[in-house]
């Protein structure tokens, strides 16, 4: 059966989003930091740190989900990208990594729309311009085998990165049958 989800880049605080899952872009420890991981947990509130506690932690690549408590969203899925060290310590696999396993966890919970922040690009300096092919390229790959996925949004904190996804949007829609 052929089945394409949508995929669109909005320009947005990931926090507001309605959807079925946000992605939070953590650390290894899953207890919080700064950036939208911070954001994240100030929204969700304190229950949502208590719940991390129990998840033993997270390995780059790898994603957990929880609930999303105070959140318009109905869950939260935790990943955790590479630290960016100039691209030959498998930091683009572990890219790809984190974004296949949050689309298959999202599958696994059979939710229809699931909403990405750009990983690893800012405090752990993973240049948007790689990052951005990985992240559509690995998304592509597993909403193929993951049928309840019908929207996938990319969410853009600047108007840089806006621009930047926009752009290769709408390059891999002119390349498609
Ligand atoms: N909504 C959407 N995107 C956001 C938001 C938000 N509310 N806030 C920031 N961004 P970063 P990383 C964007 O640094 O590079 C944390 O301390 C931001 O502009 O949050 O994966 C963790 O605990 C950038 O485009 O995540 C880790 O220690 C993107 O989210 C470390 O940072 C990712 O930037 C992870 O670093």
């Amino acid at each position: 059966m052929f089945f394409m989800a949508r995929m669109l880049a909005i320009k947005g605080d990931i926090t507001e989003l309605a959807v079925d899952a946000i992605v939070n872009a953590a650390n290894t420890s899953l207890l919080g930091g700064s950036g939208v991981d911070g954001a994240i947990h100030r929204a969700a509130g304190p229950d949502l740190v208590h719940e991390c506690r129990l998840l033993g932690g997270c390995k780059v690549g790898d994603a957990k989900i929880t609930k999303a408590y105070r959140l318009p969203a109905k869950f939260i899925i935790h990943t955790v990208g590479p630290v960016w060290r100039g691209g030959n310590y498998h930091e683009p696999q572990q890219l790809a990594f984190c974004y296949k396993k949050c689309v298959y966890l999202a599958g696994r919970h059979n939710l229809r729309s699931i909403a990405f922040p750009s990983i690893s690009t800012g405090i752990y300096r993973f240049p948007i311009e790689i990052a951005v092919r990985i992240a559509l390229s690995s998304v592509q790959e597993e909403i193929t085998k993951t049928p309840s996925i019908e929207e996938v949004i990319f969410c853009c904190f600047s108007d840089f990165d806006f621009q930047v996804y926009q752009q290769a949007l709408n390059n891999e829609n002119e390349i498609m049958p």
